[in-house]
């Protein structure tokens, strides 16, 4: 348990801790709000959420990160400005209200180790571990992806952010070693053996440090245009999503769309079929293809989808520029993080030239981490 835990709590006694984990995306993005597909694969950093029922009356709730403690009953579930971080948690019981009616109160303990800011899901590992926390420890028996999809309820409704599936999804069914194909569309998944180590790669996050002003504002227009060229191309085709074209069908979105949405609707048709060809590939072991995959993403992020920036730009070619596997930038751009498979031999090295030159450009060190995979939410 966590370094506060007894100053605020008193004892331990009784407690149940869950813990969910963050996620980087091999490929497929911004395609999940399109109910394409994706490939994430989570990662060795948590979100820990301990629990126990109490007889107070309110919930009663510290974060360890932001040393805060508030305390609220079932009236207080409104949106909360002065303390951000309640948000999430408040979501999550607010959602299960809907589905299960209310649950007892309780005193919750708040703790995560994912870089915030960073495009690794810590806000859907947070949610995740309350609603499946919460589920355990009352006995409400909530299926795993009804975990997922609450858990992605909670952050649409509550805390106001309008995010597709993939996150919640992978830190629910994350599996070590493997990468999670998930259909948006039908929540269909399947684990796909992702062992790097017997490649002798390494998985390396690099994180920008920045987080452009246009993320928020910028993600939400993205969403709107999909849905605006969907409606125009719904007066010709009889489709319910962007991931239903077929080649004649976006051979015909090309011609009648006008810009930006034509290459919006050309990234995430193509981006759908890169995820399916580098499963494929992934499955019949052509680990030579997968480079060109991420790449192509990298660059059709950039130029067709327009959710990069100069510092991922810089980041993926100085990447592949000093010896990675491949590289691309991963989640939701504008900003965050890049995700590199480095050849172990050269990691230190690789490490070394990536922070000189990226402080060199920008004037501040990028922070890296060297990440393993790790299972979903559980117990702990
Ligand atoms: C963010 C969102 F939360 C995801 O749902 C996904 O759309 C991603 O951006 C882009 O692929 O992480």
């Amino acid at each position: 348990m966590r370094s506060n835990f007894e100053k605020i709590f008193g004892s331990k006694e009784g407690f149940r801790g869950f813990r969910a984990p963050g996620r980087v995306n091999l490929i497929g993005e911004h395609t999940d709000y399109h109910y394409g597909f994706v490939l994430p694969i989570s990662i060795n950093k948590f979100f820990y959420f301990y629990l126990k029922r109490n007889t107070e009356n309110k919930f009663r709730v510290f974060s360890e990160n932001f040393n805060d403690y508030f305390e609220f009953d079932y009236s207080d579930l409104i949106f909360n400005k002065e303390k951000p971080w309640v948000n999430y948690l408040m979501g999550v019981i607010n959602e299960i209200r809907k589905i299960k009616g209310e649950i007892p109160y309780f005193d919750a303990y708040l703790y995560g180790e994912i870089p915030m800011g960073a495009g690794l899901s810590s806000s859907a590992a947070y949610e995740v571990s309350v609603a499946y926390g919460i589920s355990e420890y009352f006995n409400l028996n909530i299926e795993k992806k009804e975990i997922a999809k609450l858990s992605q309820r909670a952050e649409n409704n509550f805390v106001g952010a309008p995010c597709g599936i993939m996150d919640q999804f992978i830190a629910t069914f994350g599996r070590e070693n493997t990468a999670l194909l998930i259909d948006t569309l039908t929540l269909d998944y399947e684990h796909i053996p992702f062992d790097i180590k017997s490649k002798e790669l390494r998985l390396a996050v690099v994180d920008t440090k920045v987080k452009h002003s246009i993320a928020g504002e910028g993600y939400s227009t993205r969403r709107r245009e999909g849905e605006e060229a969907l409606k125009m191309l719904q007066k010709h085709l009889n489709i319910n999503s962007l991931r239903e074209l077929d080649e004649k069908a976006f051979e015909l979105s090309q011609e009648i769309l006008p810009s930006p949405l034509k290459e919006r609707v050309a990234h995430v048709y193509n981006e759908n079929k890169r995820v399916l060809n580098f499963v494929n590939d992934l499955k019949n072991n052509k680990w030579e293809n997968l480079p060109k995959y991420m790449l192509d993403s990298h660059l059709s992020l950039k130029n067709l989808y327009e959710v990069t920036c100069e510092e991922l730009d810089f980041l993926v070619e100085k990447a592949l520029e000093y010896g990675a596997f491949a590289s691309r930038m991963t989640g939701g751009g504008f900003g965050g993080s890049t995700i590199n498979l480095v050849p172990e031999t050269i990691i230190e090295e690789w490490i070394g030239k990536i922070t000189t030159s990226y402080e060199k450009k920008f004037g501040f060190k990028p922070d890296i981490l060297i990440l393993e995979t790790s299972n979903g939410v559980r117990e702990v």
